[in-house]
């Protein structure tokens, strides 16, 4: 029988049974009117581990990056941002149609940009420029291929922008890839950020929902927001309960898909195609096809024929994410199939 083996991405990740059996068990109520207890334990329970005064159940990650740069923006201010960043690669434009704000986009180190960086983009007082309001950063980078910020660049972004009056804004959809990677508590990467949104539904396989966490009076300001757009859920303690075991029970497990990144990553080395494992550093495998001679396209559909799903993430260029469905047999499999595949 033909093996199927989803590496699209983490977020293909399936609710576990006991995240199911909390989710029938979940005590609901009206949640826009702030009579859900499963979601206010879910806020207080994300507030709590990143060390913010308060956090928001969103919809979705997108949702959440959306309304912190509404809430920490003007119309017309400009965003830094990495140019390869979900915010700026993967919003729909969001930030240009909802906020009004331009996106200022730099390109990186393997994603990861750097005080210098930013400082050089910062606008001066001027009154033909837009102020710069707002620094995104990405912590893990999904297009560069999950990495993690250091700790100490962290810190020293977040010095800069607290000198020069600007908001700092952590599209952590991965966040808790960075801090199992780093060997810290979250709350070590989110001291260093004014807002952080993190997704419960890609590695920790919650089936809906993220939350964004930052001080009291910026999550009163996204709350309505959230209204603005449509996301006040009623009885949303239904899905918050899975985020709740997501949150106690899924966070250290992520090692286990760092080390089948990694298998997979050196196995690749291996096949002579320039690929440096050095660059995996968490659940994300980001591929250049180029010296295989094949496009994303073909590569996907050579291995899709082989029940192996992958992403393309441009023309030569393809993302393998591993997550809690994919075994250690799973990532052997797509090893022999891709070593295969890369000669044939
Ligand atoms: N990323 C998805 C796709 O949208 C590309 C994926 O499969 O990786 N920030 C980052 C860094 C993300 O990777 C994603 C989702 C989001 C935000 C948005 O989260 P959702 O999908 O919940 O809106």
């Amino acid at each position: 029988m033909l093996r199927f083996v989803d590496l699209r991405s983490d977020t293909v990740t399936m609710p576990t049974p006991q995240m199911r059996e909390a989710m029938y068990r979940a005590e609901v109520g009206d949640d826009v009117y702030g009579e859900d207890p499963t979601v206010r334990e879910l806020e207080e329970l994300g507030a709590r581990m990143t060390g913010k005064e308060a956090s928001l159940f969103v919809t979705s990650g997108t949702m959440g990056n959306q309304l912190a740069i509404l809430a920490h923006t003007q119309r017309g201010d400009e965003i830094i941002c990495e140019s390869d960043s979900h915010i700026f690669f993967y919003e729909v434009g969001g930030i240009a149609a909802l906020a009004g704000v331009q996106a200022r986009t730099i390109p990186g180190n393997h994603g990861v940009l750097t005080p210098e960086l930013i400082s050089a983009a910062i606008r001066p007082r001027d009154i033909h420029q837009p102020p710069t309001s707002l620094i995104c950063l990405e912590n893990t980078h999904n297009r560069a291929g999950g990495v993690s910020y250091p700790i100490e660049v962290l810190s020293s972004i977040y010095t800069l922008c607290k000198n020069n009056n600007i908001q700092l804004h952590t599209d952590g959809a991965r966040i808790f890839n960075a801090a199992v990677r780093n060997q810290v508590s979250v709350d070590k990467l989110t001291c260093y950020t004014d807002s952080v949104m993190f997704c419960l539904s890609k590695g920790l396989c919650a089936p809906v929902g993220s939350l964004l966490a930052g001080s009291q009076e910026f999550i009163e300001k996204c709350r309505r927001y959230r209204k603005m757009l449509g996301g006040g859920m009623r009885q949303a303690g239904i899905i918050a309960a899975a985020g709740i075991v997501a949150l106690n029970s899924m966070v250290e497990r992520l090692n286990e898909d760092h080390d089948n990144a990694r298998l997979l990553a050196n196995a690749i080395a291996n096949m002579d195609i320039g690929f440096n494992p050095n660059a995996v550093q968490t659940n994300i495998v980001v591929v250049d096809t180029t010296t295989i001679g094949k496009t994303a396209a073909e590569l996907a559909a050579r291995l899709a024929d082989q029940g192996i799903k992958i992403s393309q993430f441009g023309d030569y260029k393809i993302r393998m994410v591993t997550h809690h469905g994919i075994t250690g047999d799973d990532i052997e499999y797509t090893i022999n199939t891709l070593a295969s595949t890369v000669k044939g």
